[in-house]
This record gives structure tokens, C-alpha cells and sequence, in this order.
């Protein structure tokens, strides 16, 4: 017989073990059904940013027939959420933008340049799920740009500056059931291309079968900061978890490090049991400038909100540290023999 522990008695045995360098805050859920006022059937991800003075979500939520759409939760202090009475952007009806939205826009992440903010989103349709972009000055108008890939691609994630004169996106083709982080360049935000394979998936590690860009790229001194996210495929299902990279400034689809161990892994009760069991999945994360903590907000099991933080050069450490588990003294890279990493 399988006996599920109760919510209370999972949360305290699982609260400090692990070696997780996310420390969960510890009045998570942060944003869960109940606080959605308009009916929908679950709550998914967020993308996360600082705007005039407040913290926002630009929360995924899937809307009672079943497609995701998009609301904004504002919050004072980045832990304490409310949800608007009405979604803010919902699948377009009519044109090319309806015809590749019909099954819904997920997985936002919003990337602030040039004074205005982007959301690259996934469009949803029978065609299978493709990448899209578009801008707002106020997180109420949103105004579609353009769909900037074919299906079958997911985890796009714009970089806050251009390099070397050009645009520059993560994004995640799919190859059969696995799937790569790729890093593409742009002129003008419509027209993509020079795409490189960046990191791949590491055979027998928790990120084995595919991975992807979760929150944007953070500048550091060391190189482009990356949260992503792996999945393990199991007997009983996936096992989403989070992991850390570091990526050359000047060349993003080189790897400078990448943590051994996921910096996040589905321990606690309302990321273990859910719409989708064992699930942890970041669309954001705000680095707080005086203090150099990152506060990374995420799905969990496909049910809810979280956030927790870690320090900006905890994280940083993570991407450069030799993992030190007996059984596994190299291999960290992973990078299919084509080794970028170094480490
Ligand atoms: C991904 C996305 C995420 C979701 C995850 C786990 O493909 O759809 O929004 O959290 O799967 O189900």
C-alpha cells in the first residue's frame, strides 16, 4: 500500500535536507488557485520582473477549457501576492497569431531592454508548440511582435543586451523526446538565425532528458548566469528539477561551468504532488541589486507558485564547483564530447 504523508508532516521532514542552494521561503505557496479570481482549472509558472517600485508575475494559468493564458499578480515585498480580477493577455483570436495560439501562450519570461519589456512566450496550436515574442510598456497592453521560430521549440529566453551588435535568444528544439538549449541571434527580434547548440543533456544525470532556459540570462563578472531546468524521465514519470550554468559574455554558446547537482529539486509536499508530480519549472528570477540576492520564483508540480533565494555568488560557485560525490569525479560538462565547458 502506498501511504502519502500528510501536507504538515512532508513540509517539516523535508524542509532542511538536500543540497539545494535555493532556500525555499518558508510561507511558500506564493500564488495558488484559491488566489486566482477568475475560475480556471490550475496555476503553472511566472515570469518575474521589478516594475515601477513592485515585483510582478506574469503568471501561466490554464483557463477552464483547458488553454493557458496569462494574469499579473503585483506584490509589494516579492513574497506577497495579488492576483488582477482579469487576465492580461489571452490567446489572439484572429490572424497568423490565432492560427498558432489556439491551444494557448505558456511559459512566459520577460526580459527588460531598451525601455520597454519582452515576453517571449510559447504559442500553442495543433501544429505543435512554437516561439513567439511580444512587448509591453504597462503589463495591461501587450503587443505581438512576431512568431520567431517553427514548432517543435519551447524556452525561449531573450537576453537583456545585445552582443556583439545583434539581438540574442536561448530557445530548446525538440529532437524526438530530447531536447538541447541553443542560443540564436537576431537583427531586428523577427528574424532569427546563426543558432549553435549551447549546453546539452547529460547521459545518467538528473538532466539526461532534455533541458531548457528557465529565468533569463543574469549578467555577472564571471559570464552569463543561467537557471535551467532538467528533466529525468522515471518508471513513474518525469522528474522536473533546476540547474545553474555560467556561458561566456561574449559567446553565450560556450560553457564556462555547470553545476554538477541541481540547485533546486522537488522535496517538498506541493512540488511533489499536483497536476504534474515532481515538478519544479522557473520562467523568472529578480536579482536584488543591494543585497546580490536572487529571488527565483517557480512552478511547482504544475499547481502553484513558489519563490525561494539564494545568493547571487552561492549560485555563481555552484557553476564552477567539481561535483564531490564518490561515484561521479568528472563528466560534469556534458556537453556531448564536444566539451565548451573547461570545467
Ligand atoms: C513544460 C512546460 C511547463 C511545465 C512543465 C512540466 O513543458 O509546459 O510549463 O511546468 O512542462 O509539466
Amino acid at each position: 500500500m502506498t501511504v502519502i504523508a500528510r501536507e504538515e508532516e512532508f513540509g517539516k521532514s523535508t524542509r532542511h535536507i538536500g543540497r539545494d542552494v535555493i532556500h525555499r521561503w518558508e510561507g511558500n505557496p506564493i500564488v495558488s488557485l484559491e488566489d486566482i479570481p477568475f475560475g480556471c482549472n490550475t496555476v503553472f509558472n511566472a515570469a518575474a520582473v521589478k516594475f515601477d517600485g513592485m515585483y510582478l508575475l506574469l503568471v501561466r494559468v490554464e483557463d477552464q477549457s483547458g488553454r493557458s493564458i496569462f494574469a499579473l499578480a503585483r506584490s509589494e515585498d516579492g513574497y506577497r501576492f495579488v492576483v488582477e480580477p482579469k487576465p492580461v493577455m489571452t490567446p489572439a483570436e484572429s490572424g497568423v497569431f490565432g492560427k498558432y495560439e489556439a491551444c494557448g501562450i505558456e511559459d512566459p519570461r520577460i526580459t527588460p531592454m531598451d525601455g520597454t519589456f519582452y515576453v517571449m512566450y510559447t504559442a500553442y496550436s495543433h501544429y505543435g508548440p512554437r516561439l513567439a515574442l511580444a512587448k509591453t510598456d504597462d503589463f495591461q497592453n501587450f503587443e505581438r511582435i512576431a512568431l520567431i521560430s517553427e514548432p517543435v521549440n519551447k524556452d525561449g529566453a531573450l537576453f537583456p543586451r545585445k552582443i556583439g551588435g545583434r539581438y540574442v535568444r536561448f530557445d530548446r528544439p525538440n529532437v524526438g523526446s530530447t531536447g538541447h538549449i541553443w542560443v540564436s541571434y537576431s537583427d531586428d527580434l523577427i528574424n532569427w538565425g546563426g543558432s549553435e547548440v549551447a549546453m546539452t543533456t547529460r547521459p545518467d544525470h538528473w538532466d539526461c532528458a532534455r533541458i531548457g532556459a528557465s529565468a533569463p540570462p543574469i549578467e555577472t563578472d564571471h559570464g552569463w548566469l543561467e537557471i535551467y531546468h532538467g528533466v529525468k524521465e522515471t518508471a513513474a514519470g518525469p522528474i522536473y528539477r533546476l540547474g545553474v550554468a555560467m556561458l561566456d559574455l561574449d559567446d553565450p554558446a560556450k560553457v564556462l561551468g555547470r553545476a554538477a547537482i541541481p540547485i533546486l529539486t522537488p522535496r517538498e509536499y506541493y512540488e511533489r504532488v499536483g497536476d504534474i508530480p515532481n515538478v519544479v519549472f522557473s520562467c523568472g528570477a529578480i536579482l536584488e541589486e543591494k543585497t546580490q540576492e536572487v529571488k527565483m520564483y517557480y512552478g511547482a508540480a504544475d499547481t502553484c507558485i513558489c519563490v525561494g533565494t539564494a545568493k547571487l555568488d552561492a549560485l555563481i560557485e555552484r557553476c564552477f564547483e567539481q561535483d564531490d560525490s564518490e561515484c561521479r569525479k568528472s563528466d560534469i560538462a556534458g556537453n556531448d564530447g564536444a566539451n565548451h565547458s573547461g570545467t
